[in-house]
């Protein structure tokens, strides 16, 4: 029901509770959500008010409601959350809208520690602890879930992923940005919005630390960038200080005005948030309660992220580095026994520099612990380099923990044609989010044609869907083999390549340089091979970006199809 509702019609969130709260009471210091038990008259009654003045959703005073808040309270924490749902319950028959169309939702806000490697709070830990909210929350009777006030898209991760784990509840996800529209641990619009999608959640966007019209450049940023109904909750204005005292100024009159201008530019789902009280959630439905809804449309880029930033698969082709693997290496394969993780982080931190957008990461070798590696090295690596990764193993259990432990939406590289591949990749891709590499290969092999690479691609995007993943994330390796053992092999890979992105409008990668394996004068042909591949469309290159030739083939292909604007790059 709240699923389709939100694609149909404005919805009304409530106002502040602590802010609220303070104001009847609540000591500096106190956690507001024992008020559950100890002072459940004003808790109750602040609901009420809120469904009184037209909110369809009420939050349960649960924000910080965690284990690891909750540590040394007198209170058990499933006692506080049992009566955060009861009060709401109570509240709403008070207020006469017990008619399956007023909704609870179980608030959880941040674990108030940092998560590794800026803090010391473990990504599974962190998971546990609102996984235990969510339970305590299904079992008491929540509607639905709404995560809210989170500044890091790792903890948002931990709890949208416990959310789902845990419930079958709609997830509502909010998080606080600053007037430049970043996170504080550096997260921007488009990688926030990849990941929250990715993991599957109902309706994500923007709550509190700053006012409506501040959030107003946000939301058209999220517009852009999001395929689900868009959820706006500002404070009523910037904090302002007096006597000590945090105070917001933003009158309920203008708070209507603005969330009016809101619901035009896209908020789909709107409320307050510090500062808010019933008058502004009263004046707000009062004036938008017959506004239709603007969902943003779907969009279709192809967006791979980190906890920092985003990398967008489009025109401009990219180039995924790919020194952080064995094959054929043997100072990483010793690396690699040696568990010397720095000389793997070295890797990365060079073909950063070397200009790579996504690093490949394969840590496979026979007698290593290949999810044990992959799990080490993903956590150092996203700990020192905001460049995005890439999942490269055939791994079941490396894959599933990387893309679990992984802070961003990942590349998978990869599933094949085989029904055994896809069976087990694709599960994975549907619940963490990702884009996939489609290989060109099935039970039978390689096709010798590029007909036939072209249709293994058409089976693979096929199965995807009956997953829901959508073709926007998968991307087709049409793949290339050396011109030593395959004389056609380059008109085979280049036409595969064209036709698949003209057949299925998806993007494309290459292993570039397989093309010479077994050639003299490797960086010449692969160079040139690459140079072709991008002219019929390769939207991403594994390639290596210490390579000399290839990065000024790079750099002059970008310059001579004006994706480097005043020859920029290539000039430097
Ligand atoms: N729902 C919480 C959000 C705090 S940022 C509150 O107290 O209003």
């Amino acid at each position: 029901m709240i699923r389709e509702r939100i694609y149909k019609e404005l919805l009304f969130l409530d106002g502040g509770m602590g802010t609220l709260l303070q104001e009847k009471g609540l000591n500096p210091g106190e956690l507001p959500e024992t008020w559950n038990l100890k002072n459940k008259e004003a808790v109750i009654s602040i609901h009420r008010q809120y469904y009184e003045a037209g909110s369809d959703i009420v939050l349960t005073n649960t924000f910080g409601a965690n284990a690891l808040k909750f540590r040394d309270s007198e209170y058990r924490l499933q006692d506080i959350i049992q009566a955060a749902v009861e009060n709401a319950k109570e509240a709403r028959t008070l207020a006469g809208v017990d008619d399956g169309r007023h909704y609870i939702g179980l608030d959880m806000g941040p674990t108030g520690k940092l998560l590794k490697p800026m803090g010391y709070l473990g990504f599974e830990e962190a998971y546990e602890a609102f996984a235990e909210v969510v339970r305590c929350g299904v079992k008491a009777g929540a509607d639905l879930i709404h995560i809210e006030t989170m500044s890091d898209t790792y903890e948002t991760k931990a709890a949208v992923l416990a959310a789902k784990e845990e419930s079958d509840l709609p997830v509502f996800a909010t998080l606080i940005f600053d007037e430049k529209g970043k996170l504080l641990t550096g997260g921007d619009v488009p990688s926030v919005v990849a990941l929250l999608e990715g993991l599957g959640v109902d309706a994500l966007g923007i709550n509190c630390g700053l006012g409506p019209k501040q959030m107003m450049p946000i939301l058209c940023e999220m517009r852009r960038w999001a395929s689900v109904p868009i959820i706006v909750k500002p404070n009523a204005g910037l904090p302002k200080q007096r006597d000590g005292h945090t105070y917001y100024d933003v009158t309920p009159e203008e708070f209507a005005d603005c969330m009016e201008e809101m619901v035009e530019e896209g908020a789909c789902i709107i409320g307050g948030c510090c500062g808010t009280t019933p008058e502004h959630i009263r004046m707000m439905t009062n004036v938008c309660r017959e506004k239709a809804i603007h969902v943003p449309e779907k969009k279709t880029d192809t967006i791979v992220s980190s906890y920092g930033q985003a990398a967008v698969l489009g025109d401009m082709p990219l180039i995924i580095g790919e020194r952080i693997n064995p094959t054929g290496k043997k100072r990483f394969k010793q690396a690699l026994k040696e568990k010397d993780i720095d000389y793997i982080l070295k890797e990365g931190i060079r073909q950063q520099e070397q200009g790579a957008h996504i690093l490949d990461v394969n840590v496979g070798l026979p007698d290593i612990d290949e999810p044990a590696m992959m799990e080490e090295v993903i956590t150092e690596l996203q700990g020192i380099t905001s460049l995005p990764l890439q999942i490269d193993t055939v791994d079941a259990k490396a894959m599933e923990r990387a893309m679990r432990i992984y802070n961003g939406k990942p590349m998978v590289n990869s599933v094949s044609g085989k029904q055994e591949s896809m069976d087990m990749v694709f599960p994975l891709v549907k619940k963490y989010g990702g884009v996939v590499i489609g290989l060109a290969l099935d039970e039978g092999g390689i096709p010798e044609t590029a007909e036939g690479r072209v249709e293994i691609a058409g089976k693979i995007i096929k199965e995807a869907e009956k997953y829901g993943i959508e073709r926007k994330d998968i991307i087709i390796d049409v793949l290339t083999m050396t011109i030593s053992s395959e004389p056609e092999g380059a008109r085979i890979v280049l036409e595969a390549l064209e036709k698949v992105r003209r057949r299925y409008g998806v993007k494309t990668v290459l292993g570039v340089s397989n093309i010479s394996f077994g050639l003299p004068y490797r960086p010449a042909v692969n160079s040139t091979f690459y140079a072709l591949a991008m002219q019929k469309g390769l939207t991403a290159g594994i390639i290596n970006p210490g390579s000399e030739e290839m990065m000024k083939v790079y750099r002059s292909y970008l310059a001579l199809m004006n994706f480097d604007k005043n020859c920029e790059a290539y000039i430097r």
